[in-house]
């Protein structure tokens, strides 16, 4: 079952592909290609505690801004400067501070916001993680005032893996939710692996549905629907902070944060059990273990450990398609929250360092209808533009 918004979808690329399954191994892992570089792409503008960046359907150079304590800002180019702007102040519990996961997490656009004006936020309040649909006024720059209409809420046992990152299918035009574990260490409740459990999940639902008094719709062709929650699309993630799409085959992409020992970054597939808490990565979990089969388990795309080369926590990021020419082109970037590494991989597994982020702690990164790249994160009040990803100099993307 598909459903689609218009707008024109790309053809499926031709891809004979296989998992890297031991890990970032060096022979798989290269230097960076190119002259990359970060430079503020905002001057004048700041931000508290960025974790989201997404372009205004329609409307080049013009974002929202989402700040973790519940502010939903907008930044939009006037001329030659930015200027900045309140979309909607959302009532939040935590993210205040430090490595706090709650607080104002999740954005995205419905695929006909500019005629229906419809918009989804993802927040922690309360002791629950909640799925809200919001509406802007006419300027499609501010929320309108009308009540909101909540579509999830989800009793979360701790304040931390709330996952929290949300989007709409390129290809099937659903709602696509990501949940952490629940929290604490170790999945103490047993999320991960629970198909009855809406934690530790990549949830998928239709939001111009209405069924079985829930408000919201269950596509036909979830794998679930006859064993398990309806809205699961696919299990045994920890904590799926980040993740995305990439616009022409519909991959989704995530970057799981591990518990000890490895951090992954894997493609989501229906039905898909990404191992947590049974496995860590592409290793048992606990470390050391053996007994660690699992049917279908999918491995990851990618893993790295805990050391300087690597990091403690992974903040998965975007899609890069970008041109043919460029040593990036169809390449999944991300980071680590810790060490302000930054790699890409392609999805045989080859991976690149790329030059550190500044000293931002990584939460997120963003991406435009240019092409251009942003990284921010929740310990600097600046974002920035990644340049060079085209391989040329690093002078590319500079203001016109
Ligand atoms: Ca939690």
């Amino acid at each position: 079952m598909t459903k689609r918004y218009g707008g024109i979808l790309g053809v499926l690329a031709g891809t004979a592909f296989f998992f890297a399954c031991s890990g970032a191994e060096a022979e798989k892992t290269q230097p960076a290609t190119g002259n990359i570089s970060y430079a503020d792409a905002f001057p004048g503008i700041k931000f508290t505690r960025p974790v989201l960046l997404l372009e205004v359907p329609g409307m080049p150079e013009t974002f929202v801004v989402l700040e973790q304590p519940g502010t939903v800002q907008i930044v939009a180019r006037n001329d030659t400067s930015w200027n900045k702007s309140r979309f909607a102040d959302v009532e939040v519990t935590g993210g205040r501070s430090g490595g706090d996961e709650r607080g104002l997490l999740g954005f995205a656009f419905h695929p006909e916001y500019r005629t229906n004006r419809k918009y989804y936020f993802f927040y922690v309040h309360n002791s629950a993680n909640i799925l809200a649909e919001g509406l802007a006024d006419t300027t499609l720059l501010k929320d309108s005032g009308t009540p909101l209409r909540i579509l999830l809420s989800i009793p979360d046992p701790y304040a931390n893996h709330n996952g929290g990152t949300i989007g709409f299918g390129p290809k099937d035009g659903f709602l696509y939710v990501g949940t952490g574990d629940g929290g604490s260490a170790g999945d103490p409740k047993g999320n991960g692996q629970d198909k009855n459990a809406l934690l530790g999940k990549m949830l998928r639902i239709d939001v111009d549905a209405r069924e079985n008094g829930k408000p919201y719709g269950i596509p036909k062709d979830n794998p679930f629907v006859d064993g398990g929650a309806p809205e699961v699309w696919a299990y045994g993630l920890r904590n799926p902070w980040k993740w995305d799409f990439d616009s022409v085959t519909g991959d989704l992409w995530v970057g799981d944060v591990g518990q000890n020992r490895l951090e992954e970054i894997s493609i989501i597939e229906k039905g898909g059990n990404y191992g947590w808490k049974i496995w860590e990565g592409d290793q048992c979990y606990p470390r050391g273990g053996t007994d660690c089969a699992l049917s279908g388990h999918k491995p990851p795309v990618f893993t790295y450990g805990r050391d300087a080369e690597g990091g403690i926590s992974v903040t998965g990021g975007i899609f890069y398609r970008g041109d043919s020419s460029s040593p990036y082109h169809e390449s999944y970037l991300f980071g680590d929250y810790g060490t302000n590494n930054v790699w890409s991989v392609k999805k045989n597994g080859q991976a690149k360092v790329l030059p550190k982020s500044p000293e931002i702690s990584i939460s997120s990164f963003g991406k435009d209808s240019r092409g251009r790249v942003y990284i921010m994160g929740v310990g600097d009040d600046v974002i920035y533009r990644m340049d060079g990803l085209d391989g040329a100099s690093a002078a590319v993307g500079g203001r016109k």
